[in-house]
């Protein structure tokens, strides 16, 4: 059965008065909402790392992230930390987090892999390329999903090399990162190539911007794509991932995802 990831992104938000208690209350009560849905990972981040984000400070990130993780933590949800930052995955993980995600896969925080072998904690290992603020001038490939294999293979021996061991790895071809538009599909066409390195595959295409894009071209009038269109996608690719054999996708809305697997594994038997 593929696992569900259910993303808990605590970042400010409009309702939320930027006060710090509200939006720790709420981010817990949606993953909570979240588990009870089905996700079996609640993954929290406090940094956006949608394309042209700013960064903020490991301290802020840390004051969003730890008391959300304490909480479901002590309500018995295995979590993992999103996260590029060596000591926001270490202080998540002494807070009880399991897995530390990192979309950089290692590369943009050079303490990283050691802060992770001395955790103990899982190290799923994304493909990217470069901050979000001009990721996109990466996004340049022959074969999209052989050259993302390749990188992830190199990830996955440095991870190695510090003493991170294979089980424990999980790898991730970072979907709109350092990708545009049809690359993505790309990838997910040749995700066969991801699952052949190895090791656990999780995959994340949730509300993202190129199945907006695919939506739209689509569309009859020139609306804007709402969200529950995205949802849909989102539970449509998921499905399909599950199919290539991995063995986990990442997603916002939980419920319609777990319907789509529960059709895919009725199916497949
Ligand atoms: N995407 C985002 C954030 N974290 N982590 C993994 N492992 N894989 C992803 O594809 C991924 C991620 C960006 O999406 P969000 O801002 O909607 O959470």
């Amino acid at each position: 059965m593929t696992a569900i990831w259910g993303i808990v992104n605590v970042t400010p938000d409009s309702f939320s008065d930027g006060g710090r208690y509200l939006e720790v209350d709420r981010a817990v009560a949606h993953g909570l909402r979240l588990r009870a849905e089905g996700a079996s990972v609640l993954d929290v981040g406090g940094e956006s790392t949608r394309p042209g984000a700013e960064r903020v400070g490991t301290e802020v990130e840390q004051q969003r992230v730890i008391p959300v993780i304490e909480q479901l933590v002590a309500a018995g949800v295995p979590v993992s930390i999103d996260t590029l930052s060596a000591a926001t995955a270490a202080a998540a993980v002494r807070a009880g987090a399991r897995i530390v995600n990192d979309v950089s896969g290692g590369l943009a925080d050079p303490d990283m892999r050691a802060a992770v072998a001395e955790s103990g904690a899982d190290f799923a290992i994304g493909h990217w390329r470069g901050f979000s603020a001009d990721m996109y001038a990466h996004a340049e490939y022959r074969r999209v999903a052989r050259e993302v294999a390749g990188e992830l293979q190199e990830r996955v021996g440095e991870a190695a090399a510090s003493g991170i061991a294979p089980s424990r790895l999980i790898v991730d071809p970072g979907i709109g990162f350092a990708k545009a538009g049809a690359q993505n599909w790309d990838v997910l066409r040749g995700l066969d190539e991801i699952v052949a390195l190895g090791p656990r595959v999780l995959v994340g295409t949730s509300r993202k911007r190129f199945l907006a894009e695919t939506l739209q071209h689509d569309s009859v009038g020139g609306d804007e794509v709402s969200e529950s269109r995205r949802d849909l996608a989102t539970a449509v690719t998921s499905a399909l991932a599950a199919r290539a054999g991995v063995w986990a996708v990442r997603v916002h809305d939980v419920a319609s995802t777990r319907d789509a697997l529960a059709v895919v594994h009725a199916w497949t038997g």
